[in-house]
Parts: structure tokens; sequence; C-alpha cells
């Protein structure tokens, strides 16, 4: 193979390997019936003895326009009341030996743009994409898409 194939090969078909020292478990979808949105929450466990941070979640099949790394931060209003605001955060990091949790109010995935073709599926498959110290690597989990009024219609 030629130089240039390969750096196509490359660009083309970027998979990663699955890291058995990152252990991902209940993971839930929240998708209720009026909202564009959802959410997703899971525990994430870094068995690695360094630091990974997590940087991109793709769903298969493509039921949403994207997933977001999303956090809560306090904000004050005018009044000096405080209040919680969603913002969208490019990674989340793991320590070495730590579970992160993704939880309502607090970190947590947002599943943008729910499409109709939802209601089509039964499962999902999760795709978590990982750096580590000098490497990048994947990590699926498959999820049980909950019975929603969306798809009674
Ligand atoms: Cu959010």
């Amino acid at each position: 193979m030629t130089m240039r194939y390969w750096v196509f090969f490359l660009l083309v078909l970027p998979v990663l390997f699955a890291s058995d020292q990152i252990r991902i478990k209940d993971l839930e979808l929240k998708i209720l019936n009026g909202p564009r949105n959802g959410a997703a929450y899971v525990s994430i466990y870094n068995g690695h003895a360094y630091a990974v941070t997590l940087y991109k979640v793709e769903v298969e099949p493509d039921v949403f326009d994207r997933v977001e790394l999303h956090d809560h931060v306090s904000r004050k209003d005018e009044n000096c009341t405080e209040f919680m605001e969603m913002i969208e955060i490019p990674e989340m990091e793991i320590a070495p030996g730590a579970t992160l949790f993704l939880q309502p109010g607090g970190k947590h995935l947002m599943l943008m743009g729910i499409k109709s073709a939802l209601c089509q599926f039964k499962k999902l498959k999760f795709q978590f994409l990982f750096k580590g110290k000098d490497s990048k690597f994947q990590q699926a989990i498959e999820v049980d898409i909950p019975k929603s009024p969306r798809c009674t219609t």
C-alpha cells in the first residue's frame, strides 16, 4: 500500500480498540413525550492507572441529531438568587480508579434532536470514546429504549 492509501484508510476507518479497564453500567435514558431533547445517565469506572477523558458519545442507530456532554453550573440572577444552568462541555475527565456518575442535576449526556425513527427500534448502542495517556479507545453498551407515549401515536 502506498503512503497515500494508508492515510486514506486511517481517516475513513477510525475504529478504536475497546478497553476492558473501562466499565460502563446503569445506562438509563430519559425520553419524555414533549421535549425535543432527552438525557442519559450512566456510571463509568476507570480501571486504568492513568486518567482518561470521555470526549464523544455516538449512538447507533442514528436516532438523535447528536449527543452532547453537559454539566450544571450555579449562576445568580439580578436578584442574586442562585439557579442552575445547563452548559455543554467539551470533555469529562475520570481519575484513575474513580467512577464518573452522570446523573440528574449533575453531569449528563444530552440527547439532542430526538428523531421519530427512535420508535422503530427497541435497543440502542451507545459508543463511548475516550482519550487515555497516549491512545484513544472506545467502549460500547446497549440499552433498551424505554416505552414512551411519543411512540404510541
Ligand atoms: Cu443537558
